[in-house]
């Protein structure tokens, strides 16, 4: 848990941030939903190796407490959102030549350390940017009388006592880093089809460096991006 839910007035703070969460979610799957309907349509018109104008949306769910093993205890991961729920995030396809509109919906409501410096700055996205939501750290203040919104932000960067996870791609030259408690949008395109390693960037893991068991098993906080 974070420190501010240890704070007066910290469990009105973390009802909101879960229902902004929830809300988010919500958002998250209409539009997913609305995409892949108008992405079947478009292959069925104009062939598979077009591009078309309207982005292909793969959602990623982060999620925490999942039982690495007995030692290890609770690791957090990466999921994919699929049509029938939650699915191993060890292979991510999406196409190549194609905007896409990557939507990480981030429960992790902890802060994690970097391997690297500079994994806190956006990369390898439209416009070098990431629009942020639900997260209450960057998207609102205490008011003297309650929490004040100021609704969803472009960040090319995030501060780095907000960066739960990141999203990145060395090759792709892809740097997501995921605020926690929010939900992040990033469009981008793979240029060229091809099999390329993801990897999340925080300590975020299991040892004393935080690099082992989740940050160093497929389909927990690495795995493959395959671009077809
Ligand atoms: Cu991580």
């Amino acid at each position: 848990m974070s420190a501010r839910t240890t704070l007066i007035g910290g469990l009105t703070v973390a009802v909101l941030a879960v229902a902004l969460v929830i809300s988010g979610f919500g958002a998250a799957l209409a539009v997913g939903g609305a995409g892949q309907k108008a992405a079947a349509t478009t292959t069925v018109t104009t062939g598979t190796n077009s591009t078309s104008s309207t982005p292909y949306v793969v959602t990623l769910v982060i999620t925490t407490n999942n039982v690495y093993n007995s030692t290890v205890q609770a690791q957090p991961a990466y999921f994919m959102l699929g049509p029938n729920g939650l699915e191993s995030s060890a292979n991510i396809s999406l196409p190549a030549n194609r905007l896409i509109k990557l939507v990480i919906i981030c429960y992790d409501d902890g802060n994690a350390s970097l391997v690297l410096p500079n994994d806190n700055v956006v990369s390898g996205t439209t416009g070098n940017s990431i629009y942020v939501t639900s997260n209450d750290n960057v998207n609102a203040s205490q008011g003297p009388s309650g929490i004040v919104l100021n609704g969803g932000q472009n960040l090319t960067s995030v501060p780095l006592s907000e960066v739960a996870h990141t999203f990145t791609v060395p090759a792709l030259n892809l740097n997501i880093p995921v605020p926690l408690s929010s939900t992040v949008v990033a469009y981008f395109k793979v240029g060229q089809a091809g099999s390329y390693f993801w990897f999340c960037e925080t300590r975020c893991g299991f040892g004393p460096d935080g690099t082992l068991g989740a940050m160093s098993t497929s389909g927990w906080m690495t795995g493959s991006l395959v671009a077809s």
